[in-house]
């Protein structure tokens, strides 16, 4: 009787747990971790960041949209309501969909939202810890808010390398446009025009001093902070306050103590301040970097026993200069020792000793095509197909891309439009040469997977620029910087199978085409190494009306 009972407790953990299993392939989302809700509405509403009424993009009426607080491997259910008059889709820069690039929320993976309807995303942030965002990835919404920050903490038994500090500060800053609403944005670019600069920064939403972090003398308080606009490079600084780097997207650092910090669009980090300084108010100031028009903001960092207010001029920081950055760059490192989302260290993977079976070198442009502006990798200039390239695989859909439309060395000739996927093996380890022949700045990331930036100097890349390679403690992250007429050079662990965006962080050249995915595929492809379409997914282009479950 007792053995029977054991035979059927067994027999019930097992079936439950074909039940879990199954629960998790079916709905793309671990069944063994806990489960966070958010039902968000998107909707048009007024905000004056800038002292004028604009027309942003709220989130449950919130600009910026609301805060995701979770832990590694918990799963996210986001419920996104669509009330603009147009269609609408989120994107989670940094957070890697592991095995699910269905739920990437960029046009070649996933349908945009039809206005007046709803999607639910299921992400995990499996293996994952650290600062990210999300943002609206269609047209140029991102410009006018849908955007928030997403913290993922370390699970209990996982030490991360610093005590944990008093407060936790959500820093989202970057450039902002006057003009009435991202449709204008749009239409300049659809005309075949370049954007303005940009008429300022902001700082969680507001302009100058418009935004206070409130701090209690003595204490330690860690500061996260993302770039999330469009195209400006910031440096930010906190007035008579060191800043020690510990976070980089994910990375734990050598814990370095900055002046100031350069953060490129798409970019997020970590510094911990303590509040060890006279009682007053000081100015934490966001400037521009590498414009000729020199554009800043402040918030305030409160002391809670001040009684004087900021005044006085706002602390200077770098601007022109790239050298400055470059060697900033360079000294932002891992740290070997300290554990990352699990527990063994972040040096244990040794990924200077694998040989890169692959080098891919990737060459942005600016041209006009068909007499509008336009910008290219490799030549190519990236157009959204009618149907997301996720769909048109699952579907056996022809002729919406062709594999191999790019090609992994820059070539010579004008820039033609095309859908280009690049084909790359699933558990490839590749190196990537991103090449700036330009005049200008550009910010490049890469979704579902993060990278080892190895190498980044001035000029012409060569096989002889490896030998300056950092093959020991380069960060880890998921969007990197190149500056002008340079070469940035990572390496990539290519263990994320899916359909993954490539693309510049200057929304006005990923927006004309300075894009293009990654098709990480093995031909024997099962449901261990990739999820498959969710339920729920929605249907667009030439897979309107078809049915995800034949069965
Ligand atoms: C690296 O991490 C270890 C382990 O948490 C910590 O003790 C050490 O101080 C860190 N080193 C640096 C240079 O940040
Ligand atoms: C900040 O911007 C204002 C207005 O554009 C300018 O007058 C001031 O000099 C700038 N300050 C710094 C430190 O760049
Ligand atoms: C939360 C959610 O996804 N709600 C609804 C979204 O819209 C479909 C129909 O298109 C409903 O079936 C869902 O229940």
């Amino acid at each position: 009787m007792r053995l029977m009972g054991e035979y059927r407790s067994t027999l019930l953990c097992s079936l439950i747990g074909i039940v879990v299993v199954l629960a998790f392939v079916l709905n793309g989302a671990n069944g063994d971790n806990p489960y966070r809700y958010y039902t968000w509405k998107i909707t048009y509403g007024d905000i004056y960041p800038m002292g004028v009424k604009q027309q942003g993009i709220l989130i449950n009426g919130q600009f910026p949209g609301p805060h995701i607080d979770c832990v590694t491997n918990d799963n996210l259910i986001i419920s996104v309501y669509n009330y603009l008059d147009e269609p609408f889709l989120l994107s989670w820069n940094g957070i890697q969909q592991r095995k699910n690039s269905w739920q990437d929320g960029v046009q070649g993976t996933t349908c945009p939202i039809p206005p007046g309807k709803n999607f639910t995303y299921m992400l995990q942030a499996k293996d994952q810890i650290g600062s990210y965002f999300y943002f609206p990835s269609l047209g140029m919404q991102k410009a006018f808010g849908g955007f928030g920050s997403i913290k993922v903490y370390s699970r209990p038994q996982i030490p991360v390398p610093f005590p944990r500090p008093d407060g936790d500060f959500i820093v989202l800053t970057g450039d902002w446009f006057k003009m009435q609403s991202h449709k204008q944005l749009r239409y300049i670019l659809d005309s075949g025009r370049s954007l303005p600069a940009p008429d300022g920064l902001l700082i969680n939403g507001r302009g100058w001093n418009g935004y206070t972090f409130t701090v209690v003398p003595g204490r330690t308080y860690r500061f996260r902070i993302s770039n999330v606009g469009i195209a400006t490079s910031l440096n930010v600084r906190i007035q008579g306050h060191a800043m020690k780097l510990v976070e980089v997207e994910g990375s734990h650092t050598i814990q370095n103590f900055y002046s100031s910090i350069d953060v490129h669009p798409g970019q997020s980090f970590s510094v911990l301040v303590t509040a060890n300084q006279a009682p007053k108010d000081y100015y934490f100031v966001v400037s521009s970097r590498f414009n000729n028009h020199v554009l800043n903001t402040t918030a305030v960092l409160h002391y809670s026993n001040s009684w004087t207010k900021v005044s006085g001029p706002v602390p200077g920081g770098p601007t022109s200069d790239i050298v400055s950055s470059l060697y900033q760059a360079r000294s932002i490192r891992r740290n070997l020792t300290a554990s990352a989302p699990r527990p063994n260290p972040q040096g244990s993977y040794h990924y200077g000793l694998v040989k890169p079976q692959r080098t891919i070198v990737l060459a942005n442009s600016a041209q006009y095509i068909n007499g509008k502006q336009r910008y290219a990798v490799n030549r190519v200039s990236y157009i959204q197909p009618d149907t997301p390239l996720k769909l048109a695989d699952y579907f056996k859909i022809g002729g919406v891309y062709n594999l191999g439309s790019i090609s992994d060395y820059p070539t010579s000739g004008n820039a033609y439009l095309s859908t280009a996927v690049m084909h790359a093996d699933y558990r490839g380890f590749y190196e990537i040469v991103f090449q700036n022949w330009e005049n200008t700045f550009q910010t490049w990331h890469i979704d579902g997977n993060s990278f080892f930036v190895v190498g980044m100097d001035g000029g012409q890349w060569t096989p002889g620029s490896r030998l300056k390679y950092n093959l020991r403690d380069a960060v880890y992250r998921c969007t990197t910087q190149v500056y002008p007429k340079s070469w940035t050079a990572i390496y990539i662990a290519l263990d994320n199978m899916g359909m993954w965006n490539i693309r510049s962080e200057t929304w006005e050249r990923q927006y004309l085409g300075q894009q293009f995915y990654m098709r990480v595929y093995a031909p024997s492809n099962s449901m261990r190494d990739e999820y498959p379409i969710p339920k729920n997914a929605l249907l667009c282009g030439r897979a309107s009306g078809r049915h995800t479950r034949p069965l």
